[in-house]
């Protein structure tokens, strides 16, 4: 099992080519159903350079009263399309949990796209882990400890590659440096999607 330190499994390249398109194409199909979104930070409203949806039960949005779930496109006003069997599938396949998730975040990274680092402690029970998949161009990625100031260290993450941050990793801080742009041809418009499989409730 591929650990980075405790709770943290990285499996490098756990979906192969066909099964990368595949999922972009599903993925391309549900966000004309739910279209990305640009969350704003909680009081000062700045706008997040990620965009933004969701499939599942419950999304993750944010804006200028806070950050929660709802069961709403915060634009349409629909509800999130269901998540594809095809990520029940891996969830099952990695996350080693055997309660299925009720949310899944969609983050869309152009080349200039970043996310400081934060928790992610919007969750009702720590105990599920979070499943993240990577399409499209590459990343640096950046993760440390439950504090703010402990040591942090970067890899790079690759279109088709699963983490799963489970255990002592789940409250630990996080965020992507930098988008490594021309580094795939997965994505058109290019860029990079991030999907978080979660228990939100
Ligand atoms: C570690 N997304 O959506 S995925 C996020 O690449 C988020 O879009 C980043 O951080 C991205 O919240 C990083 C890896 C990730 C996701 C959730 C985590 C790492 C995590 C939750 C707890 C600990
Ligand atoms: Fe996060």
């Amino acid at each position: 099992m591929p650990l980075l330190k405790p709770g943290l499994r990285l499996y490098k390249t756990a979906l192969d080519q066909a099964a990368q398109e595949a999922l972009r194409d599903e993925l391309r199909e549900l966000l004309r159903d739910a279209p990305l979104f640009r969350p704003a930070m909680p009081r000062s409203g700045n706008p997040f350079s990620v965009r933004m949806s969701n499939c599942g039960p419950l999304g993750w949005v944010s804006d200028i009263s806070g950050y929660r779930y709802q069961a709403h496109h915060p634009e349409t006003g629909r509800p999130w399309p269901p998540m594809p069997e095809s990520l029940l599938a891996l969830w099952r396949a990695f996350s080693e949990c055997d309660l299925a998730p009720d949310a899944c975040l969609i983050n869309f990274y152009d080349e200039q796209a970043r996310m400081g680092a934060h928790q992610d402690r919007d969750e009702a029970d720590f105990s599920a882990p979070i499943l993240s998949i990577s399409l499209g161009d590459s990343c640096r990625f950046r993760y440390g400890g439950d504090k703010r100031r402990d040591r942090s260290e970067s890899i790079r993450l690759d279109s088709g590659d699963i983490l799963v941050f489970g255990g002592p990793a789940r409250l630990m801080f996080h965020g992507v440096d930098r988008i490594l742009p021309g580094t795939s041809t997965l994505l058109d418009p290019d860029g990079r999607i991030n999907l978080t499989l979660r228990r939100a409730k």
